[in-house]
């Protein structure tokens, strides 16, 4: 019975951690945590966001992502212009040197999703592969969430 709670606990810890048990495959030494993506109507344009940790020995990048709820879908970097205010740039990649932990957060680096082929609500969730140099491909079942989860861990409150 014991052994039975411990490992009750143990499981809910790791799920606090780490919303994002289904980025962590066995063997993998890249990893996505925390991912989420934000609420947006149909044939307008979403973005998602996670951290990505690189635990590999050799420098490696990712190069692009794909998902059915998007007719394209860029990396993007949102950065401030000299006159103040904010533009996305299209990145061809997010370099993951040795050991780096990259945040893909709003105003930063960001995966956009062009032209979405139907509304993302909060509480759906939507599948997204994200393609790497060398890292074989990670295959994430992001939640959707409004804007306002943006804070924090972003998975906060925000469980339904
Ligand atoms: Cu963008």
């Amino acid at each position: 019975m014991k052994k039975i709670l411990l490992m009750l606990i143990l499981g809910a810890l790791l799920l606090t951690a780490c919303a994002a048990d289904d980025g962590h495959m066995a063997g993998t030494d890249i990893e996505a945590h925390d991912f989420w993506a934000r609420s947006a109507m149909k044939g307008g344009n979403g973005a998602a966001y996670m951290l990505l940790h690189h635990h590999s020995t050799s420098d490696d990048a990712l190069v692009g992502a794909s998902s059915d709820v998007a007719e394209a879908v860029e990396i993007h970097l949102s950065q401030m212009k000299a006159d103040g205010t904010m533009e996305m740039v299209q990145q061809e990649s997010i370099a993951l040197p040795v050991d780096a932990e990259v945040e893909l957060k709003p105003g930063s680096y960001h995966v956009m999703l062009i032209g979405l082929t139907r509304d993302l609500k909060a509480g759906d969730e939507i599948s997204l592969t994200l393609h790497f140099k060398t890292h074989e491909d990670i295959l994430l079942k992001i939640p959707v969430m409004d804007a306002e989860g943006m804070g924090g861990s972003g998975m906060d409150g925000h469980m339904p």
